[in-house]
């Protein structure tokens, strides 16, 4: 399918999607969710991508949701477009493979919810992240109010959630927004370092880990530590036998 919103490349088994929508600041229209849910349930059958990197064409990773898209909305309608990005972006967050959300410039709003929903984000030092939904009278509505406290803390989350403060790479460094932060022209260097980095592990083990750390942060703790031995057991005979005995031969493991 050709995307009017999307630029996809596909190199080595690392997937790239360019977020692009030049007129808006990549804002997210209910187009961009349709060719997003067509392009995640592509992707997740195509079996030679092993790592999927999400990025934003010019200044902005993404702006927000298309302002000029929602003024107008009932309230049923607002509750249908905001269920319509938190599917996609759910879907997302459910992909097997590992996903970096590569930050080149304004995260906002819908942007930053979508960056959110990525495994982890290396920002580029011009990245501007935020959530300014109160600035229109409006909450988050992509799962924002959820996904922000579970990755900052509730304190650092609320003080963004009510003050629509924009921050910048290096306080988002600092309360564990991102992961990294590096100088704007390194940072596709930088993201497809660390996804080239990660087709080295162990493939099923990479699946693996995603699934049991994702599933368990939303189960009780004895629950997912149950769920971690279970696949932990599953491992041996998946990669871990080849992966022991590598080391022991000192040669590089054959996945
Ligand atoms: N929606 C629509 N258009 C946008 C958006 C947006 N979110 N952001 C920027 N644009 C447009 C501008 O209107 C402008 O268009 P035009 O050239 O036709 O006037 C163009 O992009 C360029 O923008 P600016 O001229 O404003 O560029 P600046 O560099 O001066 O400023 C900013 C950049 C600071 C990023 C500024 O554009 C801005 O503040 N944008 C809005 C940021 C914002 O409030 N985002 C949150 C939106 S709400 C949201 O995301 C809720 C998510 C949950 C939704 C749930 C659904 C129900």
């Amino acid at each position: 399918m050709n995307y009017k919103n999307l630029q996809v490349e596909i190199t080595e088994g690392i997937g790239l999607v360019t977020i692009y929508r030049p007129e808006a600041l990549n804002a997210l229209n209910t187009n961009f969710f349709y060719e997003m849910d067509h392009f995640l349930s592509e992707v997740s059958l195509n079996k030679s991508i092993q790592v999927l990197i999400i990025t934003g064409s010019g200044k902005a990773f993404v702006a927000g949701a298309d302002i000029a898209e929602m003024v107008d909305k009932t309230p049923a309608e607002g509750t249908k477009f905001s269920r319509l990005g938190q599917n996609t972006f759910r879907s997302l967050e459910k992909l097997q493979i590992p996903v970096i959300g590569a930050i080149n410039g304004f995260a906002l709003g819908g942007g930053l919810e979508l960056a959110m929903a990525c495994d982890f984000r290396i920002a580029s030092s011009k990245a501007k992240f935020g959530q300014p939904e109160v600035n229109l009278g409006m909450i988050p509505g992509y799962a924002g109010t959820q996904r922000l406290p579970r990755l900052v803390g509730l304190a650092d989350a609320l003080y963004l959630l009510m003050t629509a403060e924009m921050i910048g790479a290096e306080e988002a460094l600092r309360i564990g927004l991102v992961q990294k932060v590096v100088e704007p022209e390194e940072l596709m260097n930088e993201v497809l370092k660390i996804a080239k980095l990660i087709q080295t592990k162990g493939p099923d083990a990479i699946k693996k880990v995603k699934y049991v750390a994702r599933t368990g942060m939303l189960m009780d703790f004895d629950k997912a530590n149950e769920l971690e031995a279970e696949y932990f057991g599953t491992q041996f005979k998946a990669e871990g036998e080849e992966g022991m005995r590598a080391f022991l031969e000192k040669r590089k493991p054959n996945w």
